[in-house]
């Protein structure tokens, strides 16, 4: 049970309850002889609990020093850390809770499957009630993956998802995962913001929107069709309208399907339709064709490559087919005849989709078994989640 739940909570100044779930990533990781990993002990839970912006000591009756013993609770095969409360925050001096929540399973990102979103999208829905908020620690390889399928999973929500992660881990000098973690952890507790975001590098972006740029730079993270949410500066200003909270309960979570069902082809100068049929015969459960094509939507289209063809026939077989834009700056619009050729053999086109909003979007259509090819086809090319525009 939470400490919520148990009713431990006393604080008046307390604002709000934030569960953290980590899952491992850079910010968590610890060097090692073969480069940095995320490592199953409490030492990330420690330096939390020892930075002065991140706990205060007389918020807590848990001792600050880094040495001193950590009472860990096994929730199933994860693992809570006690509560921390941070310092004064807000204008009001707010103060937020928090728990982190350790997967049993941490990880650098890149080993992040569906069956993981099964797992913290469970964790979210489990703890619904319990807390105010959640924030998501992930590596940012895969991190716009995890925000845009969990933009998915909850739809319209009143409670804030945030994802959050580092280019320099905590364990190291100049780790950027403070600011980031210290901004979650204000937008979730003291701004009355729902719904699903990527926070990184004092912005906040659309969790369907968002795609890394960049493995150097601290701001790693752009939604190259929208502006940012909101921008955490010394002003905090707001790049749109952001959702406000409410006592919204979450949609009926559905289990996503964690047999390969969505391939991603690229396509490049030479490609040809046979070897685009042959990346689809290999996986007898695809469901799913996400084509990054040039520009706004093009590929070969004679008839001796054969793409056209390829695509067409899998189509036939109830094989989704979508086409997005290799461009940073994605925009499939059927302007040339390459491109309204293929969306007349029943492509559909992405339109601003970033890669990874089209994949979690495929992944959720054809993990809803209550809907039929037809179905999925119709509700791809309409806006579920603010993911495109319409
Ligand atoms: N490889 C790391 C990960 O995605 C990168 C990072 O978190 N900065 O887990």
């Amino acid at each position: 049970m939470s400490a919520r739940a148990s009713g431990e909570y006393t604080r008046p100044d307390v604002k709000r309850r934030l569960l953290v779930i980590g899952t491992g990533g850079t910010i968590a990781s610890e060097p090692s002889s073969n480069g940095y990993t995320p490592l199953r002990n409490d030492h990330f839970y420690r330096r939390i609990r020892q930075h002065p912006l991140l706990s205060d000591p007389s918020g807590t009756s848990t001792p600050t020093l880094f040495s001193s013993p950590v009472l860990p609770v096994a929730v199933g095969v994860n693992t809570r850390y006690p509560e921390l409360i941070t310092p004064p925050l807000g204008d009001n001096e707010e103060r937020v809770s928090y728990e982190i929540l350790d997967l049993d399973k941490q990880m650098d990102s890149s080993e992040m499957t569906p069956s993981e979103w099964n797992i913290i999208a469970g964790l979210v829905e489990e703890n619904w009630t319990d807390y105010d908020g959640f924030i998501i620690l992930s590596g940012t390889d895969t991190l716009a993956y995890t925000s845009s399928i969990l933009s998915f999973l909850f739809t319209n929500i009143g409670k804030p998802i945030l994802v959050t992660g580092a280019q320099i881990p905590l364990s190291q000098p100049r780790s950027d995962g403070w600011a980031n973690l210290l901004d979650s952890i204000y937008v979730a507790g003291v701004m009355n913001f729902a719904g699903i975001g990527v926070v990184f590098h004092h912005q906040v972006f659309q969790g369907n929107r968002a795609t890394k740029t960049s493995p150097n730079h601290f701001a790693a993270f752009q939604s190259p069709c929208v502006p940012p949410l909101v921008n955490l500066n010394v002003k905090i200003t707001l790049g749109g309208s952001i959702t406000p909270r409410s006592s919204t309960l979450p949609p009926r979570l559905i289990n996503l399907v964690t047999s390969p069902t969505v391939l991603s082809c690229s396509i490049h100068p030479g490609i040809t339709g046979a070897l685009l049929s042959a990346q689809i015969e290999a996986v007898p459960t695809c469901k799913a064709v996400i084509l990054s094509a040039y520009g706004s939507g093009n590929l070969p289209i004679s008839e001796e490559n054969g793409a056209l063809a390829a695509l067409e026939a899998a189509v036939k077989r109830d094989i989704l087919v979508v086409v997005i834009s290799q461009c940073a700056i994605p925009n499939v619009y059927p302007l040339y005849t390459q491109g309204r050729t293929l969306l007349s053999k029943g492509v559909l086109p992405g339109h601003d989709l970033t890669h990874e909003a089209a994949f979690a979007k495929l992944l959720w259509l054809v993990s809803r078994k209550d809907l039929s090819f037809r179905q999925r086809q119709e509700l791809f090319e309409i806006p579920i989640a603010g993911e495109m525009a319409a």
